[in-house]
């Protein structure tokens, strides 16, 4: 398969480590990351008419709406026309999956399976860096000056929505609502679970089946970052 024409999704519950195994696939695989989240973070931090919109939504940890999310994703590919591509946090819901369907055919779906129990953990730890969309965990892959991000050294801040309550009720929504697009994908045939209770776990089974897709970005080493 020709690499420019990839089309990818990275599926699992929130904090599952999508941001964090999906910056290892750009890093190994020269793939463009079109993280939903990230890019709606930047909207609210810039406070564009789509920031004042979203707010609400995702500080409650409720979904934004499915026609808004799948004009400003579609658009985000657009901009990376003719590039391989990684979606991260989209589709999240049937209707955004077949919407997404009729107009890009998906070559594979990473399915993350992190225990319940380890997600609530992890999201107390939590530091991003909003303008990139880094993302560190005190216990995991703690930043090299604490509260810094590592490359820019600007600040790290925690997200409105990584609260006990807020994180559950992402956590419903996810078992709800994202579930028909797993199955979704699993009945086209596209989909490959990866199970495990840590990120380092999971990757070297996502390297190997990506590596089956994509050929390996020949300048990158094989890091575990
Ligand atoms: P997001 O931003 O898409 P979620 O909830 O899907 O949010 P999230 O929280 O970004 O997903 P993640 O990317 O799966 O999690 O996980 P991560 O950030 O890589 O890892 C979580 C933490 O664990 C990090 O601190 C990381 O360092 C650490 N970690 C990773 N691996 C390990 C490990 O092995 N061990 C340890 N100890 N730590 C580890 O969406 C946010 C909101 O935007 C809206 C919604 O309101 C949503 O709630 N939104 C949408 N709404 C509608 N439709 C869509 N398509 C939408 N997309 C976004
Ligand atoms: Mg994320």
């Amino acid at each position: 398969m020709a690499l420019k024409m990839f089309k990818s999704v990275i599926l699992g519950a929130p904090a599952s480590g999508k941001g964090t195994i999906s910056s290892r696939i750009v890093k190994n695989f020269n793939l463009e990351h079109i993280s939903s989240g990230d890019k709606l973070r930047l909207q609210i931090q810039n406070n564009t008419p789509i920031g004042q919109e979203v707010n609400k939504f995702i500080k409650a940890g409720k979904l934004v709406d499915d026609n808004l999310m799948v004009k400003f994703i579609m658009n985000e590919i657009n901009t990376v026309s003719n590039k391989p591509w990684l979606l991260d946090g989209f589709p999240r819901t049937l209707s955004q999956c077949e919407a997404l369907w009729e107009k890009e055919k998906i070559d594979f779906a990473v399915n993350l399976v992190v225990p319940f129990d380890v997600i609530i953990d992890r999201v107390k730890n939590r530091w991003v860096h909003l303008s990139s969309g880094r993302v560190y965990n005190i216990d995991f892959n703690a930043p090299k000056v604490p509260g810094k991000d590592d490359v820019t050294g600007e600040d790290l801040v925690q997200r409105e929505d990584d609260n006990p309550e807020v994180v559950k009720k992402r956590l419903d929504y996810y078992a709800q609502l994202t579930q028909p697009v797993i199955e979704f994908y699993r009945k086209k045939g596209i989909l490959q679970d990866f199970e495990g209770r840590t990120s380092d776990e999971i990757w070297p089974k996502v390297l190997e089946a990506m590596s089956a897709h994509v050929p390996l970005n020949i300048t990158s080493q094989r890091s575990q970052l």
